[in-house]
């Protein structure tokens, strides 16, 4: 059964790099993974693609051939693909019933809020066996305005319950907060989606009571429902990548167990007496996706130390790891160069033994 991704969210929040640092990692954990281009205007993919939707259809060739507009033209796009699913069925078969897909969709929002295309496109993906999560990513530089909170809010909420998919609402580039000032609240407040009634001072301090009254309703309709909640990416960091892996992995059920002949993850240390029986256990590392949400990142607290409070320690701490690792492996280089030197039969050796 395949799995996948529809990785959705508005224009810049992060989702190509999203899927190419995706494509990295599993790739290094010898985990299967292949990244569909749903983007028609994406002409510079920054991972290796396996499907694009490039070669049935460009935003280019719609806006000359029909006089639309690059945002007309795109939902033109969308329900031309729709028209034509056969054409992306066919591909996806060839991936195989092991693949893991991810689908990197245009930044247009109304294609995951309103749009019925890519709504009947997931649908049809989910009746064919596809077991999908969608993977909603806002630019975590929307809660340091208390109504462009609220109304990133409203966007993940819509995008839920257009799509009907299991879904992961990120707050992407969380690497970058530090940037932009100290927060009114705590980071958790804002992934939580905690007590909304907070936000009633900043609202009112910053907009016309009207339209303070107007966010504080939106508020109590969020919090009727308490569906939304967020999880944090930071896409170069690994331990990051590994929590939100881990949250979409229990979402859509997947476990990963590798082949008992595959491979030892670059980077790991092999045990003694390792044989290849005990292998998989070793190294899968998601066979716990059931299990306890663990390990470095997975706390929020320990996110908000990371990017906020304590960024520059950390970084340079980092920088410093990866200095002493860099001569490690530069060591290791030479030291394998010397032995090999040193094995490598001379002229007059070989003509003694012949
Ligand atoms: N610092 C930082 N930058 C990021 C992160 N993720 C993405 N970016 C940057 O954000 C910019 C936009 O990223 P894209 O991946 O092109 O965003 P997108 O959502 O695919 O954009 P569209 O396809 O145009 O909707 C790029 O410059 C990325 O390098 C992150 O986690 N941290
Ligand atoms: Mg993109």
């Amino acid at each position: 059964m395949p799995f996948g991704e529809i990785v959705c969210g508005s224009p810049g929040s992060g989702k190509s790099t999203y899927c190419y640092g995706k494509y990295q990692l599993f790739t290094a954990l010898n985990r299967p993974i292949s990244v569909v281009n749903l983007d028609p205007a994406n002409d510079a993919l920054p991972y290796p693609c396996a499907i694009d939707i490039s070669s049935l259809i460009t935003l280019n060739d719609v806006m000359e051939k029909h006089g639309l507009g690059p945002n007309g033209g795109m939902l033109y796009c969308m329900e031309y693909l729709e028209a034509n699913y056969d054409w992306l069925e066919d591909r996806l078969k060839e991936l195989g019933d092991d693949a893991y897909v991810l689908f990197d969709l245009p930044g247009q929002v109304e294609l995951s809020t309103n749009h019925e295309s890519m709504k009947n496109i997931v649908e049809k993906l989910t009746k064919s066996s596809f077991r999908l999560a969608a993977v909603h990513l806002c630019d975590a530089h929307y809660i340091t305005d208390a109504s462009k909170y609220v109304s990133v809010l409203l966007l993940s909420l819509r995008a839920m319950l257009q799509l009907e998919l299991p879904h992961i609402n990120v707050l992407s580039k969380v690497d970058l907060l530090s940037k932009y000032g100290d927060l009114d609240f705590n980071l958790d407040f804002y992934t939580e989606v905690q007590d909304l009634s907070y936000l009633e001072n900043t609202l009112n301090a910053a907009l016309s009571p009207r339209f303070a009254a107007l966010n504080m309703a939106m508020i109590s309709l969020i919090e009727d429902y308490s569906l939304v909640g967020f999880e944090t990416l930071a896409v170069e960091d690994k331990n990051s990548m590994l929590n939100l892996t881990r949250v979409i992995d229990r979402a859509t059920g997947y476990v990963f167990v590798p082949p008992s002949n595959s491979n030892q993850p670059p980077g790991t240390i092999e045990a003694h007496d390792a044989g290849p029986s005990i292998r998989p256990n070793t190294y899968a590392l998601f066979s716990s996706a059931i299990g306890q949400m663990q390990g470095p990142g997975s706390n929020i607290r320990d996110v908000q130390e990371r990017w906020i409070d304590a960024k520059e320690e950390y970084d340079a701490f980092e920088k410093k790891e990866w200095r002493k690792e860099g001569e490690m492996v530069r060591d290791e280089a030479a030291r394998a160069g010397k032995i090999r030197e040193r094995k490598a039969p001379t002229a007059e050796s070989s003509d003694m033994q012949l």
